[in-house]
């Protein structure tokens, strides 16, 4: 909500309290921060470094310390993954292909099983994270999506440890806006659940204006859309 509207000039007033303070966000036993692919690979100087994604970092650190609950995902990816430009002859980074599950952007490899370029940004602080889900290690299967694979069939397991352990509501942060964060986003409404995107706390990669498009696609499928300072 707006704060400080002030017909009548009542804001400044120390008893007028700010509409900020009421419609805060404190998140309780039944939410879930779902952290996506806080990875070096995501990170400046990783393979697929997505502008400015380091910023986010302290923002994370800050909103996970108000959850009680906290998973993370992982992008885990074979060597020689189909996702990879480096996979398909003649192709290059960014171009897309068609495979069996329907049409696959190609990326630099990235995130590989194991690497340093794989693992959890060092800056992170959020050793308390309950889960780390792994998505993307099906060798011919990509999975932006931290529930379900690319191939839209295969599950991750994710929706059913969410509802076993009642985290109906989901918070996504992490990146990509445009890739990995849209797609879990909408997959969690598509589990039911209530899912609201932290603006703030996400960047994107942003192909042809993907951005702009993951966002409207987020809004069709039920997802709030909301940043950091909406919390307490
Ligand atoms: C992602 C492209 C390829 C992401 C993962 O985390 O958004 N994007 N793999
Ligand atoms: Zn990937």
């Amino acid at each position: 909500g707006t704060a400080t509207g002030a017909p009548g000039g009542l804001a400044g007033l120390p008893w007028v309290r700010p509409a900020r303070a009421q419609d805060a966000i404190t998140p309780g036993a039944n939410a879930v921060l779902l952290v996506i692919d806080m990875q070096n690979c995501f990170l400046p100087g990783g393979t697929l470094p997505v502008e400015h994604g380091d910023e986010i970092i302290p923002l994370i650190n800050t909103l996970a310390a108000k959850f009680q609950n906290v998973v993370m995902t992982q992008d885990w990816h074979t060597p020689g993954h189909i996702s990879f430009a480096s996979s398909h002859a003649g192709k290059q980074p960014f171009d897309t292909v068609e495979l069996p599950y329907g049409p696959q952007v190609l990326w630099p490899d990235h995130c590989v099983q194991g690497t340093d370029d794989a693992k959890l940004a060092a800056d992170l602080n959020v050793g308390y994270a309950q889960l780390i889900i792994r998505k993307g290690y099906h060798p011919n299967i990509d999975s932006y999506s931290a529930f379900l694979e690319a191939d839209r069939e295969t599950r991750t397991g994710l929706a059913g440890y969410l509802i076993e352990r009642g985290l109906t509501d989901v918070y996504v942060v992490g990146l990509a806006t445009d890739f990995c964060v849209s797609w879990s986003a909408q997959d969690a409404r598509a589990a039911d659940l209530k899912v609201a995107v932290v603006e703030d706390a996400c960047r994107g990669i942003d192909l042809n204006g993907s951005v702009a498009a993951a966002w409207e696609a987020m809004e069709a499928a039920g997802v709030r859309r909301i940043q950091s300072s909406d919390f307490a």
